[in-house]
């Protein structure tokens, strides 16, 4: 297996990986082949809800051990020898559980996936098991939403908006996970807009008695509405953290208030009204 250097479009700096496809197309479905069996997994799911609506407009699904177990009893598990071929896994999986649920038959409701952006080594050619899951399951590709979480470092932006426009170019739809937790957010903002923005719980607790994370909340409510992007609140625990982002307009809210993530379970409509 050939040892290959990916360099983000702009950094120049280089990080030496072996990706399992080569960056070949063909040999790629070794990626969404699994991981041999040498780690199981499942998902939870956690809706997200749409209140203006009064619908669950996504469902987003969140690793799981296979009888449930933590994500962190998963993730610690994975290094620099199986990323690759997890993050491929996950994707697979998380669309085949969600079809094995009834989401094809749930109206148009969205299945959110969370993607490890190094383990993408050419957009155009790691998306092709996620392309043919979906194919295979009769899911509309703009059905999909990949998360991105903002990176931890800033020359991280440019690779990231790389891989969101050509997941754009294919027809899913993308996010920008925990806005606001991290360092590239802004950057990640100016160079490509997602179409969804999900703002990190952090800035979300106890908004409403906390002039600072007022004034945060709103600023960036403004710049989703600004730059034609959904806002979607998470950790959205009490009916004052959900009522202050009614006040300000949003629609889209995720967290315990409405439903906790629920193992290997679609959220319907009586989980939480
Ligand atoms: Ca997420």
């Amino acid at each position: 297996m050939a040892e290959h250097t990916q360099t983000t479009p702009t950094s120049g700096a280089p990080t030496p990986f072996t990706p399992h496809c080569g960056g070949d197309r063909e040999n790629c479905a070794i990626c969404g082949n699994g991981l041999g069996g040498e780690l199981e997994f499942s998902f939870a799911y956690q809706p997200i809800v749409d209140l203006a609506a009064g619908r669950i407009y996504a469902h987003e699904a969140l690793v799981r051990g296979p009888e449930g177990q933590s994500a962190a009893s998963v993730l610690e598990r994975i290094g620099e020898s199986n990323r690759y071929s997890f993050d491929q896994a996950c994707r697979v999986k998380a669309i085949d559980l969600a079809c094995d649920l009834g989401l094809p038959e749930r109206g148009g409701e969205k299945l959110s996936i969370n993607f490890l952006p190094h383990a993408v080594y050419r957009p155009e050619v790691c998306i092709q098991t996620t392309l043919q899951a979906a194919r295979r399951r009769g899911l509309d590709v703009s059905s999909i939403v990949f998360e991105v979480t903002e990176g931890e470092r800033i020359e991280d932006g440019p690779w990231f908006a790389e891989i969101l426009r050509e997941y754009r170019r294919q027809g899913f739809l993308t996010a920008i996970d925990d806005f606001g937790a991290g360092y590239a957010g802004l950057r990640l903002l100016a160079d490509f807009q997602p179409d969804l923005i999900k703002l990190d719980m952090d800035l979300v607790r106890d908004v409403d008695t906390q002039p600072a994370r007022q004034a945060i909340a709103r600023a960036t409510v403004r710049l989703a509405q600004e730059l034609g992007i959904a806002l979607v609140v998470e950790g959205i625990e009490t009916p004052g953290e959900r009522d202050f982002f009614l006040h300000e307009g949003v629609a889209l809210f995720q967290g315990y208030l409405f439903s906790r993530p629920t193992f290997q379970h679609l959220a319907g409509a009586a989980d939480w009204r």
